[in-house]
């Protein structure tokens, strides 16, 4: 009986079970920056390199967007503008390195809505 209980056990746990392929796709780091007049705060200075969620809350009075371009990068990403009390959400993958933050609407970068994240190398899992 209790053979037969752990062969059912066993047997619901392979059903469960993903197929094995290497290794499980790593969760997203996440970020938020919070947009203000006239500042970006982030949730935290860096995050892991791969897969990313970046979510940008405006909670000033002006629409704000969210830039982003790897320091030596040419590519810039881009999260569309946001109205006060408005979210958005920008799934993407990042590199290793040092990124520069700006919001690109009007003069709102020169007047401080701009910051830097640090993309740190995962870390090996062997
Ligand atoms: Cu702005």
């Amino acid at each position: 009986m209790r053979l037969l209980l752990a062969g059912v056990l066993a047997g619901a746990a392979l059903a469960v079970s993903p197929p094995s392929r290497g290794l499980p796709p790593a969760p997203p780091a996440r970020l938020q920056v919070t947009a203000l007049e006239f500042e970006y705060r982030l949730s935290r200075q860096s995050i892991v390199a791969g897969p990313a969620l970046i979510e940008l809350v405006n909670l000033g009075e002006d629409e704000h967007d969210l830039r982003l371009r790897r320091v030596g990068g040419t590519r810039t990403y881009a999260l569309r503008g946001t109205q006060p009390d408005e979210r958005g959400l920008l799934r993407t993958r990042l590199l290793p390195g040092r990124f520069r933050l700006w919001c690109s609407l009007a003069d709102h970068a020169s007047r401080g809505m701009r910051a830097e994240l640090r993309v740190v190398p995962r870390p090996s899992t062997a």
